[in-house]
């Protein structure tokens, strides 16, 4: 669907003389406080947050699936969808995709069509957890793991293939997350699986084009309940220190034992120059994939306050980010949805933005806990939300993006044309 541009500016400037208020005392004060409010919207505005094509559509129970409506049929629909996302809020710069759901029959329309909604390819993803019709060999008992090289030669293959897909439409990363792992004690040797893995990856990794980058995500639990071969940080870290400089972790914020201090990995990942990118949603209990900022806001703003400590300080050498979101539901609009986590990055990003360095690192020279928990909280507790907005409207896009789908009906528009039942390919 393409939007018509004058609806945007007539929303836009309906919205307009509030807006004015709330950003006009905003950027005052910031400005009073010492900041450089062009020099935040220039970044705000440079930040582009990739969409997962899998995210598009319902989804993300093992129990069923209720469809939303309107949900796009093929991988040229999905690219449509995110282009509209971008129109709103030109921040959706990217879709990231997953083989073999999003195989591109024809690249170059495929890569023209993007480009028509200045939408980029950022990392594509394999897919060795589910099996493929006609495949050969099972990943049942697993598969860059498997005891049986015909399967792990199978898996390579296939990874291989999505880095040739990628290629073919600009990608400049792979995500590899591994469900291999065990249910129960003593059904396989932690060591040689480990082994096994690091073999199948260094085959992948030798295949990478020369500028390309390899991200290993890891995660604790799920689909197997006893061991994941890729379980932790501590786990991706260490395969890719073995790979090479082109291998870097994932953090997927789902991917977590509760309470973990998920800020500090990102510090630990960062320090070593190891930080490839993220997979952006919330959970409350384990990879929920919920709306990114929907339970734990602090959480995030956290960690967006080491990636800025990170991404600013001389003394870090770490490769340019990948930011994705990696969500699924059945409830909300998928389109709306993502509305709602991309505002909710932006906003932890520009409240890391406005954090008073300088003083959180004398408070901490001085180890005064309770003037660095003020500076930090002073930020956090911070309403940036008419900076976004003032971003999203220099660049042209909707003040109020949420706001601007439901009033022009699109989700009825979308069911007008793609039909009430339709299913997006994913989980
Ligand atoms: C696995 O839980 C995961 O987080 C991986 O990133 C997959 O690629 C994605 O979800 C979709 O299944
Ligand atoms: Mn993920
Ligand atoms: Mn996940």
């Amino acid at each position: 669907m393409i939007l018509d541009k004058s609806l945007l500016d007539q929303h836009n400037s309906q919205g307009n003389a509030l807006h004015q208020k709330k950003y006009g005392l905003l950027a005052s004060v910031l400005q009073d406080e010492g900041h450089n409010v062009n020099t935040i919207l220039e970044r705000l505005a440079a930040f582009q947050v990739a969409i997962p094509s899998w995210a598009l559509g319902t989804g993300g129970t093992r129990f069923g699936r209720f469809a939303g409506g309107g949900e796009p049929r093929s991988l040229e629909e999905k690219i449509e969808d995110v282009g509209l996302l971008h129109a709103l809020n030109q921040s959706s710069g990217a879709i990231s995709l997953h083989i073999p759901w999003d195989i591109p029959q024809n690249p170059k329309a495929i890569q023209q069509l993007a480009a028509s909604f200045e939408l980029k390819f950022d990392a594509v993803n394999s897919n060795t957890f589910q099996d493929q019709e006609n495949q050969d060999y099972s990943y049942k008992f697993g598969s860059l793991s498997h005891t049986d090289k015909a399967v792990r030669d199978q898996a390579i293959a296939h990874n291989v293939e999505v880095i040739r897909h990628g290629v073919e439409l600009g990608s400049k990363s792979l995500t590899i997350w591994l469900s291999d792992g065990t249910d129960f004690p003593g059904q396989q040797n932690f060591r040689r699986s480990f082994a096994r893995t690091l073999d199948s990856f260094e085959q992948i990794y030798a295949q990478l084009p020369a500028d390309w980058k390899v991200f290993i995500e890891y995660k604790p639990y799920e689909p197997h309940f006893y061991s994941t071969v890729v379980a932790d940080w501590g786990s991706s870290l260490l395969f890719c220190q073995k790979l090479g400089e082109k291998a870097l972790g994932l953090v997927d914020l789902g991917h977590h034992l509760p309470n973990t201090n998920i800020e500090q990995i990102v510090s630990r990942f960062l320090m070593e120059g190891k930080l490839g990118g993220f997979h952006f949603n919330d959970s409350k209990y384990g990879d929920d994939d919920l709306t990114v900022g929907a339970m734990r806001p602090y959480q995030l703003f956290l960690i967006f306050n080491e990636l800025v400590d990170g991404m600013t300080s001389s003394e870090i050498k770490n490769p340019e980010l990948s930011w994705m979101i990696d969500a699924s539901h059945n409830i909300k609009d998928p389109l709306e949805d993502l509305m709602q986590s991309v505002e909710a990055i932006m906003i932890a990003y520009a409240q890391a933005l406005i954090i008073n360095r300088p003083a959180l690192e004398k408070a901490q020279l001085q180890n005064d806990a309770t003037l660095a928990q003020e500076i930090l909280q002073n930020a956090y507790r911070t309403d940036v939300r008419p900076l976004l907005a003032e971003a999203r409207f220099k660049a042209g896009a909707a003040l109020n993006p949420v706001g601007f789908y439901r009033e022009q009906k699109i989700r009825k528009e979308l069911i007008k044309q793609r039909g009430e039942k339709t299913y997006s390919t994913g989980l």
